[in-house]
C-alpha cells in the first residue's frame, strides 16, 4: 500500500533508517517519496534537511507540512495505523518485552556509537582511531551482553527474538547486528543473536530493507 504525500529521509547505512524499512516491508507500506540525505556528506546538519528536522539525524517522515523523527516513534506510530502485522503486541507484558530488547539497543547501545559521537571523540577529544574502534566494540559488547541474556531464554519459543512473529524487537536487531559486523566486532559469544539475525536475513522484508 502506497503511502500518499508521505516523505521518508533515509540513509542506507544508518541503522536506525533500516530498522524503518523493516518495518515498512513487513507491513508493504511504500512511502510516496523516498529522499536520501548522504549523511557522508553532511547533509543531515545542513540546510534544507535541517530546517525541517531540527535533530539533524535520519530517519524522518514528513506529511501534512511537519516532520516528524525518532526511529521508534515512527514505528510506534506505523503499528498503530496500520497493525497488521502487529510489531508490538497488544498483551502489555508481552509489549513490555518487546519494548526490553528494542530500549535496550535504541537507548543503551546505539546512540554511544553514532556517527556524531563518533567525530567527536576523534575530533574534539583527539582519540585515535584505535581508540574510537575500542569504543565502539566496548558498548557493542556491553549491550550484546544483556541482549543475549535477553533472548536466549525465548530460542524453543520461535525464531525470532521473543517467539513466532517478528516484533518491534527483530526490527531493531538485526541492523545493529549488521553494525556490529561492519566494525568486526566478534560474535562468537552471542549465539541467540546470531541465530534470530540469521533467521530474520532469511526472509524478503529485511532482506530487501539491508543497506547492501
Ligand atoms: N534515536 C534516533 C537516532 C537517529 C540517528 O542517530 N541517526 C543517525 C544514523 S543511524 C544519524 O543521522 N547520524 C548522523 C550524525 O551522527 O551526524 C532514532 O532512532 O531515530
Amino acid at each position: 500500500m502506497k503511502l500518499n504525500d508521505l516523505t521518508f529521509y533515509d540513509y542506507f547505512r544508518s541503522s536506525a533508517s533500516y530498522r524503518v524499512r523493516i518495518a515498512l516491508n513487513l507491513k508493504g507500506l511504500q512511502p510516496e517519496t523516498v529522499t536520501t540525505i548522504d549523511l557522508r556528506t553532511g547533509e543531515q546538519a545542513a540546510r534544507p534537511y535541517k530546517a525541517v528536522e531540527p535533530s539533524g539525524l535520519v530517519p524522518s517522515f514528513q506529511f501534512g507540512g511537519k516532520t516528524f523523527g525518532q526511529s521508534l516513534a515512527l514505528i510506534e506510530w506505523l503499528d498503530a495505523k496500520y497493525p497488521t502485522p502487529r510489531l508490538i503486541p497488544q498483551d502489555a507484558l508481552a509489549a513490555l518485552a518487546v519494548r526490553e530488547i528494542a530500549h535496550t539497543i535504541a537507548c543503551d547501545i546505539h546512540p554511544l556509537n553514532n556517527l556524531r559521537i563518533l567525530k567527536y571523540i576523534t575530533g574534539t577529544l583527539g582519540a585515535s582511531e584505535d581508540e574510537k574502534l575500542d569504543w565502539y566494540h566496548h558498548w557493542i559488547k556491553t549491550g550484546f551482553d544483556t541482549l543475549e541474556a535477553l533472548i536466549a531464554p525465548h530460542r524453543d519459543e520461535g525464531p525470532f527474538c521473543l517467539g513466532k512473529q517478528a516484533t518491534l524487537a527483530d526490527v531493531c536487531l538485526v541492523p545493529q547486528v549488521y553494525n556490529a559486523r561492519r566494525f568486526d566486532v566478534d560474535l562468537a559469544a552471542y549465539p541467540a543473536i546470531c541465530a534470530v539475525d540469521a533467521h530474520c536475513q532469511s526472509l524478503p522484508a529485511f532482506g530487501a530493507a539491508a543497506p547492501e
